[in-house]
């Protein structure tokens, strides 16, 4: 770990507290020469350092830039020794996950970044991806035998999403079938699970799996196609946790219920929380739109749904309408 990626995760751990250069030099066992460049260095890249003559540095409490050094002192032993990147702004999260792990095939980690040039959704869709207001990162997994079910994956990652956001702000995220997270009527996250084919055994030997979380109200606000379907987890400047705590929260999360996978373990709370089942809903089948009932998830995330002329038919993918 560099100088200054360790004297921000002490400032991150110690926000709002103040440090001396001393005492900091002394901590972390550097020169304090190379406390004040560190100091300079995360000054340039936007973190707010307060210096004042007798007390020393503060990390202002209102930082909330992603970082390695905030994320990995908060994550849970299951991912103890995964690789956490952050940046600043990139096209893709899912994309620059598939370019390292075809350098990289043995690669297991997260790619986060504050801002995506080229968010995606699905078949090709826009996901619209401001910077400073949302949460979007990739997930890079190693699926286990017959456990490449990217409708499982997506269920499991929808559930720790909404788990993640319930213990820290206390609201009730649902769940719109198959991988939208709504709150108050409201899209605020969606996720994209892509696989990548090991060319020598033929089998999916990587998992891309993609979250993008409106944290809090974009600056501008959401282009006019969305703006009635997008909501934001928090409306202010300053929300009441920062994007690096949703991130380890949801990590920490979707680490416990990956392993599970295969016992469904987790199913139960995706059907309490997906406001579809019910409902009528309709859905596209070649050039017509269907219009069901939808009343089941089954094991494999799928939704089952009763056709008009009583026979059930279960949904695998794709989007459905309310
Ligand atoms: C999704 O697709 O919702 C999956 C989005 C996955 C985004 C993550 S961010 C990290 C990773 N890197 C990527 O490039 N992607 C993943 P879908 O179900 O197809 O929904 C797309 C539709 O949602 C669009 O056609 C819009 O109607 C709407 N939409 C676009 N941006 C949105 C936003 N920021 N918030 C809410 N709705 C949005």
């Amino acid at each position: 770990m560099s100088t200054k990626e360790k004297v921000l995760q002490f400032l991150e751990q110690h926000k709002g507290e103040s440090i001396s250069g001393q005492d900091l030099a002394d901590k972390l066992e550097v020169s304090r020469t190379s406390v004040w460049k560190a100091i300079n260095g995360l000054k340039k890249e936007g973190y707010q350092i307060e210096a004042t003559t007798n007390k020393g540095y503060q990390l202002s409490i209102d930082t909330d830039l992603l970082s390695e050094a905030a994320i990995v002192p908060l994550l849970s032993e299951a991912l103890k020794g995964h690789r956490i990147i952050a940046h600043k702004t990139i096209d893709s999260t899912n994309l620059e996950a598939k370019r390292i792990v075809n350098e990289d095939p043995t690669f297991e980690g997260v790619i986060l970044s504050e801002e995506q040039t080229k968010g995606r959704g699905r078949l090709g869709r826009v996901f619209y991806s401001p910077s400073e207001s949302g949460l979007y990162m990739s997930l890079v997994l190693k699926p286990a035998a017959d456990m490449d079910n990217a409708t499982l994956i997506t269920t499991a990652a929808a559930v720790a999403v909404c788990l993640a956001i319930e213990i820290l702000t206390g609201k009730n995220p649902q769940i719109k079938w198959v991988n939208d997270i709504f709150l108050d009527g409201r899209k605020v996250c969606g996720i994209l699970t892509e696989g990548i084919m090991d060319m020598e055994s033929r089998t999916i030997g990587t998992i891309i799996l993609g979250i993008g979380l409106n944290f809090r109200a974009p600056e501008t606000d959401f282009p006019d196609e969305i703006q009635s379907i997008a909501g934001t987890l928090f409306d202010s400047k300053n929300a009441a946790v920062t994007r690096n705590q949703m991130a380890a929260e949801i990590l920490n999360r979707f680490y416990v219920l990956y392993p599970e996978l295969a016992s469904r373990s987790y199913l139960d709370e995706y059907r309490k929380r997906c406001f579809v089942l019910g409902e009528q809903v309709t859905f596209p089948q070649g050039t017509e739109t269907i219009e069901a009932k939808a009343i089941a998830i089954d094991d494999d995330g799928g939704l089952v749904v009763a056709l008009p002329n009583g026979e059930t038919k279960t949904l695998t993918y794709g989007e459905i309408s309310i």
